[in-house]
């Protein structure tokens, strides 16, 4: 049934994007909806996919306006712009507003035993790092009380050690693959698709190393074994 898999199809007409960071950060004034399907980094990469993926077609097109609604849908708490913090900027937020919004489902928390709390703070304690928080005091008063809201919920999550490099039954191809961290203050770092190659679980994602939209050659869990700041994964999938 792969043929029907829009997550899956969609992530692979971006095999070979070039990965660009930093592409939501244009605008100097207020906060609005950016698509640039020519340049993603892994967070753009995967919520465009998912966007199309949710989106009506016809004749195998999806239609503009339908495409910008689910991706505010996506990229924004309950879909409402308004202002910066408004973004989802932490995978916390984000898959929480899609399993509210009916969109996505997780799936980790159906299957894995294994949970951790969320314990943010990345964005508030390093604003230089964010062009929108360094200029403004009022977004990073802003963006921590986002952090203690979600700071104490759990997430279910599967160790490293855990996940076989040939995945698991019922991980399956299309998933929303997110990457968690030891970072401190940060939940999710890095995030891509399931994509099952020669039985071997594989990551189709935008590279920052490869510079672009590929399927990693290693399999997931090997990935994981390499990245010392890389503790396991979340598995979300599209519900439509
Ligand atoms: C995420 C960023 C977010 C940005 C998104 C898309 C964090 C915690 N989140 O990694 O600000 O909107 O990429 O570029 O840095």
């Amino acid at each position: 049934d792969d043929k029907e898999n829009a997550m899956l199809n969609n992530g692979i007409k971006f095999l070979d994007i070039p990965y660009v960071a930093h592409t939501l950060e244009v605008t100097d004034g207020e906060e609005e909806l950016i698509i640039n399907c020519d340049e993603v980094d892994c967070t753009t990469f995967v919520e465009y996919a998912l966007a199309m993926a949710l989106s009506p077609t016809e004749d195998g097109q999806v239609a503009e306006g339908d495409f910008a609604d689910k991706l505010q849908m996506i990229r924004y708490r309950d879909g409402k712009i308004s202002g910066y913090p408004s973004r989802l900027h932490y995978i916390a937020d984000w898959v929480n507003n899609g399993v509210r919004n009916g969109f996505l489902e997780d799936v980790s928390a159906s299957y894995s035993p294994y949970t951790q709390k969320v314990s943010l703070s990345y964005m508030s304690s390093h604003p230089e790092l964010y062009k929108q928080l360094s200029n403004s005091p009022q977004n990073v008063a802003k963006m921590k009380e986002i952090e203690s809201s979600l700071s104490g919920q759990e997430f279910h999550y599967i160790p490293k050690d855990q996940l076989p490099f040939n995945g698991l039954p019922w991980i399956k191809n299309g998933d929303i693959i997110a990457i968690t961290t030891n970072t401190p203050g940060l939940d999710v770092t890095h995030m891509g698709i399931a994509f099952y190659v020669d039985g071997k679980l594989s990551l189709l994602h935008a590279s920052s190393k490869e510079k672009k939209v590929v399927v990693s050659k290693v399999a997931l869990g090997q990935m994981l074994l390499s990245n010392d700041n890389w503790t396991g994964i979340r598995v979300l999938r599209m519900k439509k």
